[in-house]
């Protein structure tokens, strides 16, 4: 079976290993999210994508979720002590030594897949990782504060403010002119079934969308695609996603970011698809305009799942989606596939 799955950072990857232990012998391929990515001492850092190679290859640290297990922070220290920041952005010393790589290949003119291919070379993550994109595309915030209105990297928001300045408005600066990486939207059409993550709807599946060509490859392929909802009873389970949504107006229920997604079927609309995939979603309906053919939910959000016009176009359903540990995010896996009737 081929499984194709979106996927930002901390969320997305415990995402993927119920993924890889659900269906061990899948052919399965991540697109992650590149717009977290920044330069910081010359070198080029994909947080999003380390997190994923980091968590499948056994190199996480378990305790932040982000970066190497076992770091330490010694030329962050001597960095900080030539007064060199910034302060806010914790570079491991292991960590480092991946974005040295990562440097090094991109300023000898390779592209940053292949980067990602070399990278998983030493960590054999278990899945195909593809960058959403090799262009540079990164993700700005404009806020307005006592130093006036600015745009900052999405990382400066994040990580120094901690989304605590609302944002005027997020940006996916360079993705107009962004192409989907090698690979992308062939994983996409040539799917079973299409998996979009619990991650932040916006500056991790949003952005990953941003790039043209992806979000329409959802729409028309015949795979089913299932999204699992990041919001659990009206908040994000980790994280500041609440202010993403506020500033793309869209509530922080799964409810409100499922309807976000849409639903792919056009209702009362008949026979035009009957070759795809799966059972889920109905061969007898017109593709719409949305990306959803099923959508999951926690319990919490039964509601949600009860109600037949909640997301129209697409199927919900409700199931615990805490991912406490692995049986429990294999678990969802099993939902979702079951969902997408494949
Ligand atoms: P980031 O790039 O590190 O921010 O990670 P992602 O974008 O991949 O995922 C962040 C999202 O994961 C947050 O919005 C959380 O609500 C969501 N999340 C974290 N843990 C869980 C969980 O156990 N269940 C669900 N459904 N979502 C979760
Ligand atoms: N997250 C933090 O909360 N603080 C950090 O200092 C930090 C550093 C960092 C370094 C490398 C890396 O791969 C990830 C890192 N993250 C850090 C996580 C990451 O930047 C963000 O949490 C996500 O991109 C938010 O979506
Ligand atoms: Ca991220």
């Amino acid at each position: 079976m081929r499984i194709t799955a979106l996927a930002g950072g901390i969320g997305g990857a415990r995402f993927l290993t119920g993924v890889r232990a659900a269906r061990p012998d899948a052919e399965i391929t991540v697109i992650g999210n590149t717009g977290d990515d920044i330069t910081l001492h010359g070198l080029r850092i994909c947080p999003d994508l380390d997190t994923v190679m980091y968590t499948l290859g056994g190199g996480i640290s378990a305790e932040r979720g982000w970066g190497r297990e076992d770091e330490s922070f010694v030329v962050s220290g001597e960095l900080a002590a030539y007064g060199v920041g910034p302060s806010w952005f914790g570079l491991g010393d292991r960590d480092l030594a991946t974005h040295l790589v990562r440097t090094q290949m991109i300023d000898a003119g390779y592209k940053l897949s292949d980067v990602v291919t070399a990278l998983c070379d030493r960590w054999r993550p278990g899945v195909r990782l593809l960058p959403m994109s090799d262009d540079r595309v990164e993700t700005h915030v404009i806020i307005n504060d006592d130093q006036g209105r600015r745009a900052v990297h999405f990382q400066e928001w994040w990580l120094k403010l901690r989304a605590s300045v609302p944002a005027e408005a997020i940006l996916s600066v360079g993705a107009a002119e962004s192409a989907p990486a090698p690979g992308v939207l062939d994983a996409i059409a040539a799917a079973d079934v299409v998996l979009i993550g619990p991650s932040n709807p916006v500056v991790s599946i949003g952005t990953i969308l941003s790039v043209p060509g992806i979000a329409a490859a959802l729409r028309v392929t015949l795979a089913p695609v299932i999204g699992i909802s990041p919001i659990i009873g009206g908040a994000a389970v980790r994280g500041m996603a609440d202010a993403c949504l506020k500033a793309i107006g869209v509530e922080t229920t799964a409810r409100a970011v499922g309807a976000h997604y849409g639903g792919r079927h056009r209702d009362g609309e008949t026979a035009s698809a009957p070759e795809r995939k799966g059972t889920s979603g109905g061969a007898e309906r017109e593709l719409g305009h949305g990306l959803l053919d099923g959508w999951l939910v926690d319990v919490v959000d039964a509601d949600v799942a009860a109600d037949p016009d909640a997301i129209p176009g697409a199927t919900v359903k409700a199931v615990p989606l805490l991912m406490t540990d692995l049986e429990a995010t294999v678990a969802i896996v099993e939902a979702a596939l079951e969902l997408a009737g494949v």
